[in-house]
């Protein structure tokens, strides 16, 4: 009996630019007399059903937009005679899907490091149940990626988790509901361990695969201490604290280690943070901007973003401390007209953002969004193929709709259109250009243009086109660019690299260098 993990993908570049750390995670967690797991990566490449064989374990960890795919490798692997087993957010939320669609024996909510390891015993010893909660574990009990089994030449980054959950509530997310607003943190430690072991390997660009790298800020430690909640401050703190010590000890790591995130536009505000996330080398972090317009962010509960003038000095705050940005915006927001395509694109250039990505509303499920989507459609939702559209990602690709809830003033393809305007503006071959300045020499500028048009192919023709062979044609020449970028990522391992063991003030034991 072999255990198989699947991340499904439709699309295949040969070249992943971040690794999916669930597989790696899942690998962990398995029991070691079973052998280790077999690992397939979609995204990467389809999966060989011939690897499959009768009485093996195959699990497949599925998010909203690759569920329908997994669940085609569902029914195959279920045919072939495996035992399947669904995880990830999407089975966490629609469970009975994977019973009804994809072939299922079995499915995980929620975490699945600690559970795991039962689901593979009770599979074995044939008294598997339906449905097992992994719960939302601690942060101590997170499990380290078994990053061996992982290929040194296919992807650009590798991602390791410093934190789950996140404070806020905005109404397009789904992880402070999946993942609580209660942050999970690991003990930086673990978490040095991990990276190091990265480093070994030949990875040297880490992304930091949290949901919010900053999730205590310096207006929750002011709220708590104007409230005299001492004992909040202090728990508080301690998270601040352990945020300043993984960052201290980041900034300890090989000189050409490089990092990336995704933090909240709150930690403009706070210089201090950005300072120690730049001596730390995180370099970039993807920021949710979401909308220019302060009626736009109170219609996604994400006030406590800036707009207007504002917005564009506490942007230009992060690069000044040296940390670029990866602004985030969402169109088709019912506040959104024809003229803020434009005003993004003019915000985007003038806040100094090294990156942007648009992408049209979409509601996700377990968001506020979703839930007041589908109340909007009083139970009788329009179909297409038969499905409602309150299940679009069981719809084909080829046939399901881009934009879901009809706005105000803009049709779909209104939308559509101007955002791939907007995409069009802000990659332009002169504005790459212009942006590449922020690399020292003609090599790293020419190896930005490169990384700024992958990026382009992959999320935007891919993502938001509607022609399919527009599509095609995106997905080629994005496989294309990918092998010399990836390239760009490639470092010479260090198998010596060192972990000393030193004792820190606090008497706990600790990993330095
Ligand atoms: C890092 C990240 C990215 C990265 C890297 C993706 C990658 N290659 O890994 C980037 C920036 C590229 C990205 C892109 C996108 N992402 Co993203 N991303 C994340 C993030 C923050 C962390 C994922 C991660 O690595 N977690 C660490 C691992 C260990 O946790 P995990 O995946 O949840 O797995 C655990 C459990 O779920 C379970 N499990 C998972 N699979 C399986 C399988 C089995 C068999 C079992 C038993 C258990 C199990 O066990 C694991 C260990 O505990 C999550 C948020 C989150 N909290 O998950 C969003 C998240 C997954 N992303 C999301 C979205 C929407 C996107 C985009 C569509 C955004 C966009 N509009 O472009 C794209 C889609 C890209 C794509 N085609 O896949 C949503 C998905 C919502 C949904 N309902 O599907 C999330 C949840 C964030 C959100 N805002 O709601 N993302
Ligand atoms: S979008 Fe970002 S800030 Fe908002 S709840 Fe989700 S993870 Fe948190």
């Amino acid at each position: 009996m072999r255990i198989h993990l699947v991340n499904p993908s439709d699309t295949s570049f040969g070249i992943g630019v971040i690794t999916p750390r669930w597989l790696y995670v899942l690998a962990a967690a398995s029991p070691v007399e079973h052998g280790d797991p077999v690992i397939t990566d979609e995204t990467l490449e389809q999966i060989h059903p011939e690897l499959i064989q009768p009485g093996d374990i195959v699990g497949i960890g599925i998010h909203t937009g690759n569920a329908l795919r997994g669940m085609q490798v569902g029914r195959m692997a279920r045919e072939r005679g495996a035992w399947v087993v669904y995880g990830g957010i999407h089975a966490s939320l629609y469970p009975e899907e994977a019973f009804e669609l994809g072939g299922a024996h079995a499915v995980v909510k929620g975490d699945g490091d600690v559970v795991w390891a039962k689901v593979v015993a009770d599979l074995v010893k044939g008294t598997a149940q339906k449905i097992y909660d992994g719960g939302r574990i601690s942060g101590e009990q997170f499990l380290p990626a078994r990053w061996d089994l992982a290929p040194r030449n296919r992807y650009m980054w590798a991602s390791v988790q410093t934190v789950r959950g996140c404070p806020k509530h905005c109404s397009f997310c789904s992880v402070w509901r999946t993942d609580g607003q209660k942050p999970r943190p690991r003990e930086s430690d673990v978490v040095i361990e991990e990276i190091v072991q990265l480093r070994r390997l030949g990875f040297r660009f880490i992304a930091l695969a949290d949901d919010n790298f900053y999730p205590v800020t310096l207006t929750d430690i002011q709220l708590a201490q104007k409230q005299g909640n001492a004992h909040r401050v202090e728990e508080l703190q301690a998270i601040r604290s352990e945020r300043f010590a993984l960052m201290e000890r980041l900034a300890k790591l090989p000189p050409d280690m490089v990092f990336f995130t995704q933090i909240t536009m709150e930690a403009g505000e706070d210089t201090q943070f950005l300072d120690a996330m730049r001596k730390a080398r995180i370099k970039g972090a993807l920021v949710g901007v979401e909308s220019v317009t302060a009626e736009g962010l109170k219609s996604v509960f994400k006030e406590f973003n800036s707009a207007g003038a504002d917005l564009a000095t506490r942007l230009n705050t992060f690069k000044e401390h040296g940390v670029h940005v990866l602004g985030s915006f969402i169109f088709g927001l019912p506040s959104d007209r024809a003229d803020t395509f434009a005003a993004t694109t003019a915000l985007a250039k003038k806040a100094g953002l090294t990156f942007a990505q648009f992408v049209m509303m979409t509601p996700f499920p377990g968001t506020v969004d979703f839930d007041r989507w589908e109340k909007s459609m009083n139970g009788n939702p329009p179909r297409v193929d038969g499905i409602p559209i309150t299940r679009y990602w069981l719809i084909p690709a080829s046939v399901r709709p881009k934009m879901f809830s009809p706005h105000e003033t803009m049709s779909t393809e209104e939308i559509r259109e101007r955002t791939q305007g907007v995409w069009d503006s802000f990659y332009g071959m002169r504005e790459i250009w212009i942006r590449s300045k922020c690399v020292p020499t003609l090599r790293g500028r020419l190896a930005f243009l490169f990384i700024s048009k992958l990026y382009r192919q992959m999320y935007a023709n891919t993502g938001i086109s509607t022609d399919s062979a527009r599509r095609q044609k995106a997905t080629r020449v994005a496989r294309w660019l990918a092998v010399p970028c990836r390239k760009l990522f490639e470092a010479k391992p260090m198998p010596e690299l060192e972990v000393a063991v030193v004792p820190r003030p606090s008497g706990l034991t600790s990993i330095t260098y």
